[in-house]
């Protein structure tokens, strides 16, 4: 049944490689710098009596990829701990700013308010300074995977990039005939040899950096062990900044049960599984038979800043390593998953229609953000023309209503579209791609393209934001700002 983090599992899988007599082992072997950690859960704190009052301070100085390092943190860890929540309960959170840079804290896929002290954006933290979050969670919202991570305009791609994002989970759901429940953040970055983070040139924040080093939990393709028979749950996280994930699992396919935050109508497989960067994804994963799978993400071609201008596109990499699935025992059957689940009802049709478009022109920003290194990029990143200016109100929404909003790119890269508070169904996709059918806070605009995705504005009023989440060019300016009322 759905457990806890499922420590007690977790030391089998350092044993290595272990022969089992017809089991043929998956053809890829690790690559030659692995760590082959057991994956570790990050920590995990769950709320109590309809609280959970944490601490979080953000602070440079973690150990990552095996190796101390002066990424990011919260807490001296990256991720931070998994926040365990249920629906109705409060997340208090003590947010303290022990970097060199103003932060703040978005919840990401939490349906709760974006004003005052819950999941403001505009909330500005100074070095040296503290803040108190008081995010209620509403007693109907959902079950599902969220995550959190800084969102001060201007500063998220370096913070996220260093490492600052943690899990954030809210508890129920039917049961599912699983024995571990993992969270898998996956992020990406790139380390000096003395353990720094580097900073990104202007062609990778106008590409959308993209690390050296895929990690897993914090960890370098660590190992995941199981048993055949026995289910797991796998809480996937995409918590890059620009990389859009391809999962495959060799020699399985990946059993979806939920997007976002939100369960399927019925468990869906998948050979792979594409997350653009925000987005999660529940699976279950069944073995059936010993052996040593590797869980990758292929390559994803989201297109060329620079094409048209005489760039020439990234190298074309192969696949790579996210983690080892160990299986380990006689073969077995995993339980059947239910054939059904609580998805959510698709929302009343919209009685209103808007459109907005994710630019990319010539020309650098023009007093956009403040920062020196995004204000110096030769082209600029903008929504319907305009760089974000957290004072100017871009999208005015009567609160109630269900909108239709076609989401158009009018460049060369492929921009996820990201809106905060309320989630969306997709209803079409100019490259004909199979939707969910469930509301989901991210998707990926094609280049050249657009979706069309209907929202209902019916859970919160307020002011908040949507933008690109390639945080490099949210940072630029790919940013607006909505008002619900
Ligand atoms: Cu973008």
């Amino acid at each position: 049944m759905l457990g806890g983090a499922g420590v007690a599992a977790l030391a089998a899988g350092a044993a290595g490689w272990i022969s089992t007599a017809g089991s043929p082992a998956a053809g890829t072997t690790l690559d030659a710098g692995a760590t082959r950690e057991p994956l570790a859960p990050p920590a995990e704190l769950t709320a109590r009596d309809g609280r959970l009052q944490v601490e979080l301070v953000a602070a440079t100085g973690v150990r990552l990829a095996g190796r101390d390092t002066r990424a990011l943190g919260f807490n001296g860890t990256s991720p931070g701990p998994t926040l365990r929540l249920r629906p109705g309960d409060e997340l208090a959170v003590r947010l303290t700013n022990h970097l060199d840079q103003p932060t703040n804290l978005h919840t990401h896929g939490l349906r709760v308010s974006p004003q005052g002290n819950s999941d403001n954006p505009f909330l500005r933290i100074d070095p040296g300074a503290s803040f108190d979050y008081r995010i209620p969670v509403p007693p109907d919202h959902p079950p599902g995977t969220h995550w959190y991570h800084p969102h001060y305009h201007g500063t998220v791609a370096d913070q996220l990039f260093g490492g600052l994002a943690g899990a954030l989970l809210v508890d129920g759901g039917p049961p599912l005939p699983v024995d571990d429940d993992r969270v898998l953040l996956i992020t990406d970055t790139t380390l000096n040899a003395d353990g720094t983070v580097p900073v990104a040139s202007p062609a990778e924040r106008m590409q959308g950096r993209e690390g050296q080093l895929v990690l897993l939990n914090g960890q370098h393709q660590p190992v995941v062990s199981a048993a055949p028979g026995h289910a797991q749950r796998w809480r996937l996280i995409n918590g890059c900044i620009s990389r859009v994930l391809a999962v495959r699992l060799e020699g399985h396919t990946l059993q979806q049960i939920a997007q976002d935050s939100t369960f399927l109508p019925a468990p869906t497989p998948h050979r792979q599984l594409v997350l653009a960067p925000g987005n999660r994804a529940d699976v279950v994963v069944q073995p059936d038979r010993a052996g040593r799978f590797t869980l990758l993400t292929d390559p994803y071609d989201r297109g060329t800043a620079m094409s048209g201008m005489g760039g020439t596109p990234p190298a074309a990499t192969g696949s790579t390593t996210l983690a080892t699935l160990a299986v380990d025992g006689p073969a077995a059957t995993a339980p059947a998953l239910p054939t059904t689940l609580p998805a959510e009802p698709p929302p009343a049709a919209a009685t209103a229609t808007r459109s907005t478009a994710f630019q990319m022109g010539m020309g650098g920003m023009r007093g956009g953000t403040g920062n020196t290194t995004t204000d110096a990029l030769p082209m600029s990143f903008t929504i319907d023309g305009r760089s974000f200016d957290p004072n100017r109100d871009d999208q005015i929404v009567t609160a109630g209503t269900v909108e239709e909003w076609t989401v158009t790119n009018t460049g060369p890269l492929a921009h996820p579209f990201h809106l905060h508070v309320w989630p969306f169904t997709v209803v079409a996709a100019s490259d004909g791609r199979p939707t969910t059918g469930v509301p989901q806070d991210v998707v990926l605009v094609p280049a050249t393209g657009w979706v069309r995705l209907r929202i209902p504005f019916t859970s919160h009023t307020g002011r908040s934001v949507y933008h690109c989440h390639i945080l490099d060019h949210e940072d630029a300016g790919m940013m607006a700002t909505i008002v619900v009322r």
